[in-house]
């Protein structure tokens, strides 16, 4: 391994103030504070099941409601996510998975495009989990790929429990995210595209 694939970054409006250390070569470790229990919860899964460290610690205005700490953790992410790629070099790029949780079933498809763009289907069976309004999965996925500049594509294929139904989509993208920034041992440290930059 080269130089260490890792960022920290700290983010500060009048809203929230944030700060986002990540290691994408890591082995899962995590220490999550964002005031946010269930939110903590899913970047947990982003945590273990992508193989990423992740250090989040936020202080938002929950006294109005989770909205501007979810999607600005989103965004933070997607800044460290930038920051730790660097020039993409023998990435992988692409990523995929499907994971099931019981009855639910979750697809996310993401690309390090260099472009942001976000396809996000999930019927949701519930408007709230516990004190989660579930609105904000969407908020906080648009911030990450606004700031990732990525491709992402989250399908919900099936699910009656919203939290399963939660659960599995970050699951999912905690894989993909894996196999899209790992660092293919065949591309001899080459960019993935034609263009010859991402
Ligand atoms: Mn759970």
């Amino acid at each position: 391994m080269s130089t260490p694939r890792t960022a920290s970054i700290t983010r500060n409006t009048n809203e929230t103030q944030i700060r986002v250390s990540i290691n994408l070569d890591g082995t899962g470790q995590q220490k999550l504070n964002t005031g946010v229990p269930f939110l903590d919860h899913m970047l947990d899964q982003i945590a273990r099941h992508g193989l990423i460290d992740l250090d989040i610690e936020a202080n938002g205005d929950l006294h109005i409601d989770a909205h501007h700490t979810v999607e600005d953790v989103g965004i933070t992410l997607g800044q460290a996510f930038a920051k730790a790629m660097g020039d993409k070099k023998g990435i992988r790029r692409y990523g995929h998975a499907y994971v099931p949780l019981d009855e639910a079933l979750s697809r996310v498809v993401i690309d390090f495009s260099g472009r942001p763009g976000l396809e996000f289907h999930v019927p949701w069976k519930r408007a709230m989990i516990g004190g989660f309004d579930v609105d904000l999965t969407h908020e906080f996925f648009q911030g990450f790929v606004n700031h990732a500049l990525v491709s992402l594509h989250i399908d919900n294929l099936r699910g009656e429990n919203a939290h399963h139904q939660c659960e599995t989509v970050f699951k999912a993208f905690g894989r993909a995210l894996r196999m899209a920034t790992e660092l293919d041992p065949r591309s001899a440290g080459t960019i993935p595209s034609t263009k010859g930059s991402l």
